[in-house]
C-alpha cells in the first residue's frame, strides 16, 4: 500500500495540554506519526510518497477563510502580546447562553472576532485541549496536503492509500478548530473527491471520538454520507454532538449516521457496530470511502475507554475493504504510543487482504507488557 507522509508534521510538537484547567502531558504528539511510519517501514509492504502542495482553495471549500487567517497569524499575535507560555490556549469562549434571547441577526453582528488573541482563540476554538504552537499552521497545512495527495492517488487508480495526517482533523468544523484538530483533513479530501468525480462519497469515522466537525460540514449535504462509531457523547468528548438522533437536515436528511457506544465497549460490540456502519455505507451509491482512522479505541489508550485489540483492527480493515470500494484512509487520533505502529499495520494489512503477523521487534505485546 502507498502511504503519504511528510516530516512537516514535526513542526507541531506539543509538550503540555490543559484538561479541565490542569496542565497534563500532551497526547497528540509528533512521536505518534513517527511510531506509525517506523512500523510501516519495518513491515516492508508499504511505499512512501511525499505530499504535493495543493494550495488554499481546497481548504476554503470546507472552512471559513477567517479560520485559515486566524490560524496563520495566531502564533505571531500570541508572541506580540508577550504571553509567557509555550502554547496558545483560549481565554473566553462565546457560550451560547451569553446570547440567549437575542435575534440571530443580533448575534451575527455582535459575536465577532475580537482583537485580543485569547478572545480570538475562544471565538474560533472549541476547547482548551488543542494547544497552538509556532509550527501548528505549517503542519496543519501539510496534513491537508497529505490527505489531498492520498485522495489524488486513489482517484488515479490506487485501491487504498494511507495518509499519515498529523495534526488530525475530524473535530474541526467549517469555522472552528478543536480537539487537537485545525483543518478537517477528511472533509477536505471528501469534498475534493466529490468535486473531481461528481460521485457521492462516504466517510467512515472509526476514531474513538465523534467527528463533530465532519458532521457539521456535511450536515445539509446529500452527496456526502457521514457514518461514525464513537463513544457516547453523554460520557466523552465532544459531549454536545454525536447522538443517534442526529441524522442531517434538508438534502442531508438521512445522510448522517451516528452509532454511539457505551464506555468499555469491546471487540464484539464494536465489530457489530462496524457491520452496521458498513451496511449504511453500502446502501448508497459511490466508489470511494474516506476513512477517519483513530486508534484511541484501543484497550490501553490513555484517553479512550474502549477495549479494542490489535486483532480487531485487522478485522475492521478487512471488512471495510470487503465492501469493494476504494479507500482514502486518514489518521485521526490514537494516543497509546507503543501500540500505534502495530495497530496501524494490522488495520492496513487487513484492508489489503494480507494476514497480520506481529513484528517481533515492536517492543510491545497485547496487554501492555513490554517485550525484552
Ligand atoms: C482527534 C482526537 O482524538 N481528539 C481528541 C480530543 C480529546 N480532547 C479531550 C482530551 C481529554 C483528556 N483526558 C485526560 C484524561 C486523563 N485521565
Ligand atoms: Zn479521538
Amino acid at each position: 500500500m502507498r502511504v503519504v507522509y511528510t516530516p512537516a508534521h514535526l513542526a507541531h510538537d506539543i509538550t503540555i495540554e490543559t484538561w479541565m484547567g490542569m496542565p497534563i502531558p500532551a497526547n497528540e504528539v509528533a512521536e505518534r506519526a513517527e511510531r506509525i511510519r517506523g512500523a510501516l517501514e519495518a513491515d516492508g509492504g508499504f511505499t512512501f510518497d511525499e505530499p504535493v502542495e495543493h494550495g488554499e482553495a481546497a481548504i476554503t471549500a470546507v472552512h471559513d477563510a477567517g479560520l485559515v487567517r486566524f490560524l496563520e497569524a495566531a502564533w505571531s499575535r500570541h508572541r506580540a502580546q508577550r504571553i509567557p507560555r509555550p502554547f496558545l490556549s483560549a481565554d473566553t469562549y462565546p457560550n451560547r447562553a451569553m446570547f440567549e434571547g437575542m435575534s440571530t441577526e443580533a448575534v451575527d453582528r455582535l459575536a465577532r472576532e475580537p482583537v485580543q488573541v485569547g478572545g480570538r482563540a475562544g471565538f474560533w476554538g472549541l476547547d482548551s485541549a488543542a494547544p497552538l504552537v509556532a509550527g501548528t499552521y505549517s503542519a496543519a497545512r501539510a496534513a491537508v496536503d497529505v490527505a489531498l495527495t492520498a485522495a489524488d492517488l486513489v482517484l488515479g487508480g490506487e485501491p487504498a492509500v494511507f495518509g499519515l495526517c498529523r495534526p488530525p482533523g475530524h473535530h474541526a468544523a467549517r469555522s472552528m478548530y478543536g480537539g487537537y484538530c485545525f483543518f478537517n483533513n477528511a472533509a477536505i479530501a471528501a469534498e475534493a473527491i466529490v468535486g473531481a468525480t461528481g460521485e457521492r462519497v462516504a466517510i467512515l469515522d472509526v476514531d474513538y471520538h465523534h467527528g463533530n466537525g465532519t458532521q457539521q460540514i456535511f450536515w445539509r449535504r446529500g452527496d456526502v454520507r457521514y457514518v461514525s462509531i464513537h463513544a457516547d457523547p453523554d460520557h466523552d468528548y465532544p459531549y454536545f454532538l454525536g447522538r443517534a438522533d442526529e441524522t442531517g437536515e434538508g438534502p442531508g436528511e438521512g445522510e448522517n449516521c451516528n452509532l454511539p457506544l457505551a464506555p468499555g465497549t469491546d471487540d464484539g460490540a464494536y465489530l457489530a457496530a462496524t457491520d452496521r456502519a458498513l451496511e449504511v455505507i453500502d446502501a448508497a451509491p459511490g466508489s470511494v470511502i474516506v476513512v477517519s482512522l483513530g486508534f484511541d479505541t484501543y484497550g490501553l489508550d490513555p484517553i479512550g475507554t474502549f477495549g479494542l485489540t490489535t486483532a480487531a483492527y485487522h478485522e475492521i480493515g478487512r471488512r471495510t475493504a470487503a465492501l469493494g470500494r476504494r479507500l482514502v484512509i486518514l489518521l485521526e487520533g490514537g494516543y497509546h504510543r507503543p501500540s500505534l505502529g502495530e495497530n496501524a499495520r494490522a488495520w492496513l494489512r487487513g484492508a489489503e487482504g494480507r494476514p497480520f503477523d506481529p513484528l517481533p521487534a515492536a517492543g510491545f505485546e497485547e496487554g501492555g507488557a513490554v517485550a525484552g
